[in-house]
């Protein structure tokens, strides 16, 4: 599929998929989701790469938002298949079998932020601002911003955030534990590629692994402690695990090759 709205790149191995629509600050217009639902189904987890890094074109937007523009055109259920389909879509993210780390360059509001949530880590630029502003357009985040704020930032304050619609700065959302680093403007997205080059010499499979059990505290239907002693066991007879011992014992560094 050739995308008009993402730009993939690389830079030292790792992918970068930059949201580009930088005239509406990035918003997620139908075509953009289904740039990301093609890019993180069907590309990334057969993609030889060291990680993720997804981000937004230019100096003063992640993603913010859904695409208003697009919203008087809906009508009935679509609304509520769009909702589930979006969430299907950053599922996929959360899901991502190699780490995805969020480089939030500047407004990170409504979808945006529910994108950057879905990451696995965030890395905001001090300009970065998150938010839930939903209520103020008279609807409530679609595509899993009540769960995933919540499990991110507590509910409390989970609740005031998607209340007021009150937008969260770099520092706040480092403070709660919504941003993992918080990093002067324009270096955001060598820190996340800094973070991503930090998992690249471990275990490909273990990635994939601590990724779905960690996920999977937070899913009602699966027991994480059940993932974890199950992929524990699957992946202690790879011959990864035998590289990764050995590599060990000999004083050397692995070369896991993901088997
Ligand atoms: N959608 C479409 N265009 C957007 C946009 C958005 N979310 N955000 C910005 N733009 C466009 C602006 O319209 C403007 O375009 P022109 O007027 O130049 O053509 C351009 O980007 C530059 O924006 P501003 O001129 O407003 O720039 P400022 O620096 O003054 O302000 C801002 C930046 C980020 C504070 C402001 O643009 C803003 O408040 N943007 C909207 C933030 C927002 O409310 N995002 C949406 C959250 S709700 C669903 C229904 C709804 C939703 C989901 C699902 N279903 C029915 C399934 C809602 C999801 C959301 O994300």
């Amino acid at each position: 599929m050739e995308y008009q709205n993402l730009v993939i790149s690389e830079k030292q191995g790792v992918s970068i998929v930059t949201v580009s629509r930088e005239k509406a600050l990035n918003a997620l217009n139908t075509l953009t989701f289904t740039e990301i639902n093609h890019f993180f189904g069907e590309v990334a987890p057969g993609l030889k790469t060291k990680g993720i890094v997804v981000t937004g074109a230019g100096e003063k937007a992640f993603v913010a938002g859904a695409d208003i523009k697009e919203f008087f055109a809906l009508k009935g259920e679509d609304a509520k298949w769009l909702s589930k389909r979006g969430q299907d879509i950053f599922f996929k993210v959360e899901n991502c079998n190699k780490p995805v780390v969020a480089a939030v360059n500047g407004f990170a509001l409504g979808g945006g932020c529910e994108l950057a949530m879905a990451c696995h880590i965030r890395v905001a630029s001090e300009k970065a601002r998150f938010g839930l502003p939903e209520v103020g357009l008279g609807i409530i985040p679609g595509y899993g911003g009540t769960q995933r704020l919540v499990q991110l930032i507590g509910k409390g304050k989970a609740m005031e955030y998607a209340l007021t619609g009150e937008m969260i700065n770099a520092q706040t959302a480092l403070d709660l534990g919504l941003a993992n680093h918080v990093v002067p403007h324009g270096e955001e997205l060598n820190k996340a590629i800094e973070i991503v080059l930090k998992t690249a010499d471990k275990g490909p499979l273990a990635l994939a692994a601590v990724i779905r059990c960690i996920n999977d505290n937070f899913d009602e239907n699966k027991n994480g402690f059940e993932t974890e002693y199950t992929l524990f066991g699957d992946i202690a007879l790879s011959e990864d695990f035998i590289e990764g011992a050995t590599a060990f014992t000999e004083k050397r560094k692995a070369a896991f090759k993901g088997v």
